[in-house]
Protein backbone atom coordinates (compact mmCIF):
# COMPACT_ATOMS: atom_id res chain seq x y z
CA UNK A 1 0.00 0.00 0.00
CA UNK A 2 1.55 3.38 -1.14
CA UNK A 3 1.39 6.19 1.46
CA UNK A 4 0.42 8.78 -0.26
CA UNK A 5 -3.86 7.90 -0.39
CA UNK A 6 -3.92 7.86 3.79
CA UNK A 7 -1.33 11.02 3.23
CA UNK A 8 -3.59 12.82 0.95
CA UNK A 9 -6.90 11.79 2.64
CA UNK A 10 -5.40 13.19 5.56
CA UNK A 11 -4.64 16.56 4.26
CA UNK A 12 -8.22 16.83 2.90
CA UNK A 13 -9.34 16.60 6.17
CA UNK A 14 -6.60 19.03 7.88
CA UNK A 15 -8.15 21.23 5.05
CA UNK A 16 -11.54 20.87 6.22
CA UNK A 17 -11.32 21.49 9.52
CA UNK A 18 -9.67 24.38 8.92
CA UNK A 19 -12.12 25.82 6.47
CA UNK A 20 -14.47 25.28 9.61
CA UNK A 21 -12.40 27.25 11.59
CA UNK A 22 -12.29 29.81 9.63
CA UNK A 23 -15.79 30.00 8.98
CA UNK A 24 -16.33 29.66 12.85
CA UNK A 25 -14.29 32.65 13.02
CA UNK A 26 -16.28 34.42 10.55
CA UNK A 27 -19.27 34.35 12.46
CA UNK A 28 -17.53 35.46 15.80
CA UNK A 29 -18.94 38.60 16.85
CA UNK A 30 -16.80 41.87 17.77
CA UNK A 31 -17.14 43.33 20.97
CA UNK A 32 -16.85 46.77 21.57
CA UNK A 33 -16.69 48.28 25.38
CA UNK A 34 -17.85 51.27 25.99
CA UNK A 35 -18.26 53.37 28.76
CA UNK A 36 -21.23 55.97 30.03
CA UNK A 37 -19.96 58.43 32.54
CA UNK A 38 -21.16 61.91 33.64
CA UNK A 39 -23.90 61.34 30.80
CA UNK A 40 -21.01 60.96 28.35
CA UNK A 41 -20.20 57.86 25.99
CA UNK A 42 -16.76 56.81 25.44
CA UNK A 43 -15.58 56.24 23.18
CA UNK A 44 -18.35 58.26 21.32
CA UNK A 45 -17.75 56.80 17.89
CA UNK A 46 -16.77 53.57 18.29
CA UNK A 47 -15.71 51.88 14.99
CA UNK A 48 -16.28 48.18 13.49
CA UNK A 49 -15.76 45.93 10.48
CA UNK A 50 -18.81 45.69 8.09
CA UNK A 51 -20.91 42.28 7.88
CA UNK A 52 -19.91 41.13 11.17
CA UNK A 53 -22.33 40.77 14.09
CA UNK A 54 -21.45 43.07 17.18
CA UNK A 55 -21.72 42.43 21.10
CA UNK A 56 -21.81 46.23 22.56
CA UNK A 57 -21.22 46.20 26.38
CA UNK A 58 -22.06 49.43 28.42
CA UNK A 59 -21.02 49.89 31.53
CA UNK A 60 -23.26 52.31 33.09
CA UNK A 61 -20.89 54.82 35.90
CA UNK A 62 -23.75 57.31 36.16
CA UNK A 63 -25.40 57.28 39.56
CA UNK A 64 -28.62 57.65 37.03
CA UNK A 65 -30.43 54.87 35.02
CA UNK A 66 -29.69 55.12 31.15
CA UNK A 67 -31.70 53.51 28.31
CA UNK A 68 -29.35 52.33 25.52
CA UNK A 69 -31.08 53.30 22.51
CA UNK A 70 -30.96 53.05 18.97
CA UNK A 71 -33.21 52.87 16.47
CA UNK A 72 -30.78 52.86 13.69
CA UNK A 73 -29.24 49.86 14.89
CA UNK A 74 -32.74 48.42 16.97
CA UNK A 75 -32.17 47.99 20.35
CA UNK A 76 -33.30 49.66 23.48
CA UNK A 77 -32.08 48.75 26.93
CA UNK A 78 -32.24 49.87 30.44
CA UNK A 79 -29.15 50.19 32.16
CA UNK A 80 -29.16 51.06 36.09
CA UNK A 81 -26.47 53.15 38.43
CA UNK A 82 -23.45 50.78 38.36
CA UNK A 83 -24.33 48.57 36.03
CA UNK A 84 -23.03 46.80 32.85
CA UNK A 85 -25.51 45.78 29.79
CA UNK A 86 -24.97 43.77 26.48
CA UNK A 87 -26.73 44.63 23.59
CA UNK A 88 -26.61 42.36 20.14
CA UNK A 89 -26.29 44.31 17.08
CA UNK A 90 -26.78 42.10 13.32
CA UNK A 91 -24.21 42.71 10.26
CA UNK A 92 -24.23 46.05 9.39
CA UNK A 93 -23.22 48.08 6.15
CA UNK A 94 -20.28 50.41 6.16
CA UNK A 95 -21.99 53.66 7.92
CA UNK A 96 -22.76 55.79 10.88
CA UNK A 97 -25.34 54.92 13.10
CA UNK A 98 -26.59 57.08 16.15
CA UNK A 99 -27.47 55.50 19.74
CA UNK A 100 -28.18 57.41 22.32
CA UNK A 101 -29.43 57.57 26.42
CA UNK A 102 -33.37 57.88 25.86
CA UNK A 103 -33.34 59.18 29.16
CA UNK A 104 -30.49 61.88 28.41
CA UNK A 105 -31.47 62.28 24.29
CA UNK A 106 -30.24 65.57 23.85
CA UNK A 107 -26.64 66.07 25.49
CA UNK A 108 -26.19 62.19 25.73
CA UNK A 109 -25.31 60.45 22.06
CA UNK A 110 -22.47 58.72 19.87
CA UNK A 111 -22.25 56.69 16.74
CA UNK A 112 -21.79 53.58 15.57
CA UNK A 113 -18.66 54.07 13.13
CA UNK A 114 -18.86 51.09 10.52
CA UNK A 115 -16.14 50.65 7.70
CU1 LIG B 1 -36.59 54.38 24.75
Amino acid sequence: MSLARPLSIFALALAASFGMVQAAFADEPVKLTLTLKDHKFSPAEPTAPAGKPIVIELANQDGTPAEFESKALRFEKVVTAGKTITVNVHPLKAGRYRFYDDYHEATTEGFLVIQ
